[in-house]
């Protein structure tokens, strides 16, 4: 089939990192894919190779060409698109699809799927709104109707995006070869932590827990926001307190920009993955290692009962719900430890249990192509 897939980057690098990881999947699985994304420069290392064209089966497309009337004359029509994450659709681009046919090409070509991707949460309402129609009342698509698909943990949603030859993938994998790829040395009993964050209000109180701890530990920072954050608040340690890191027990790494599936191979080399946003949540969850979630903030402080959602979801042991109250700023700060060394394993378990359960359900790209092949 072919697709259109439509994604407005609005900041960071979550909205095109779902929507390129779905045309990724899409591909992979034969389908033809188009992504209209008004601003793809993050795929120059996210997916590199793809602003070249060179993924067979997927296209990326400028957003303000589906506004331009001889390119769309000559589209094949696609049987589905997605809006990723409430963006809209050009009425150039509607108005050419609605407008393009006769009444007996339109026999032959009908009306797209229309799906409303949305953004990944484990809060009850998922469940309700999942697949929920919205029927076009104006415009050249007047009579259509619209779907919102919704990610999710349960089988009452359209699940999580999971490539099929991810276990191979992870059972490939070996940590010391990637590790020493990235020109990163593992110290004997040195524990390694990613952080991929956005600011987190107590970076520097575990950047000195981890400092005197008596466990080394080697953190892996990501690029962008995570890493201007840990440099500055390692220029603020540095000045008020010289000596704060006098044992050495903790060495940093600054990484590069990964590639999506280099980001995969940073999380499975870890021991710990702090991640942020939704994409790298589930890769984290796939991943089956301890984890801390920085969600993303919102206005309304919304984000707090759908950080507490995601915690019951996994059945989160008090100890790790307290260090996500601190480290998303929703508890006011407190001295004393982030990282209770003898807690971690009772995370990674309520992780692994997650995964384990999440794994026996179809991942969001076979349900979403079942969806599709069904309202054909
Ligand atoms: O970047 P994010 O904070 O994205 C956010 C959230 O999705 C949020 O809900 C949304 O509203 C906002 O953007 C606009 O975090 P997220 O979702 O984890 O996306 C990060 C993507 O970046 C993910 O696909 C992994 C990828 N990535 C790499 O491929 N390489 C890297 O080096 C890094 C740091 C990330």
């Amino acid at each position: 089939m072919q697709w259109d897939i439509f994604c407005r980057v609005v900041d960071n690098f979550g909205d095109i990192g779902v929507c390129w990881r779905l045309c990724a999947d899409l591909s992979a699985r034969g389908e033809q894919v188009r992504l209209w994304v008004d601003d793809a420069s993050t795929l120059e290392w996210m997916a590199p190779g793809a602003l070249l064209g060179s993924w067979s089966g997927v296209q990326v497309l400028d957003w303000k060409l589906s506004t331009d009337p001889r390119l769309l004359s000559s589209l094949s029509a696609a049987a589905i698109w997605i809006e990723g994450f409430g963006c809209e659709i050009a009425p150039e681009f509607i108005a050419s699809r609605a407008h393009s046919a006769s009444d007996i090409d339109q026999m032959c070509t009908p009306n797209p799927i229309w799906l409303n991707l949305e953004y990944l949460s484990a809060q009850a309402y998922v469940e309700r709104s999942h697949g929920l129609q919205s029927p076009i009342g104006h415009g050249p698509a007047q009579g259509w109707t619209k779907h919102f698909y919704y990610p999710g943990f349960s089988d009452r949603t359209g699940g999580l995006l999971r490539e099929r030859d991810l276990p191979q993938r992870m059972a490939r994998f070996n940590a010391q070869d990637w590790l020493h790829a990235q020109g990163i040395v593992r110290k004997t009993r040195e524990r390694m932590l990613s952080v991929f964050c956005y600011e987190p209000p107590v970076l520097a109180q575990l950047l000195k827990q981890l400092a005197t701890d008596t466990t080394p530990t080697h953190l892996l920072v990501t690029s962008g926001r995570s890493g201007a954050f840990v440099r500055g608040e390692i220029g603020r340690l540095n000045g008020l307190q010289p000596s704060w890191n006098m044992r050495k027990s903790l060495s940093i790494s600054y990484l590069p920009p990964l590639s999506q599936h280099d980001f995969d191979h940073l999380l499975w080399a870890c021991d710990l993955n702090f991640v942020r946003g939704e994409d790298s949540l589930v890769r984290a969850l796939w991943a089956g290692k301890p984890l801390v979630w920085q969600i993303y903030p919102q206005d309304d402080a919304a984000h707090h009962t759908k950080l507490t959602a995601f915690l019951d979801m996994i059945n989160a042991p008090v100890s790790l719900r307290r260090l996500h109250a601190q480290w998303n700023g929703i508890e006011p700060t407190r001295s004393g430890t982030l990282l209770v060394q003898d807690e971690i394993a009772a995370w990674g378990e309520s992780v692994k249990s997650s995964r384990d359960r999440l794994l026996k359900m179809d991942d969001l790209t076979t349900q979403i192509m079942r969806f599709a092949r069904k309202n054909r």
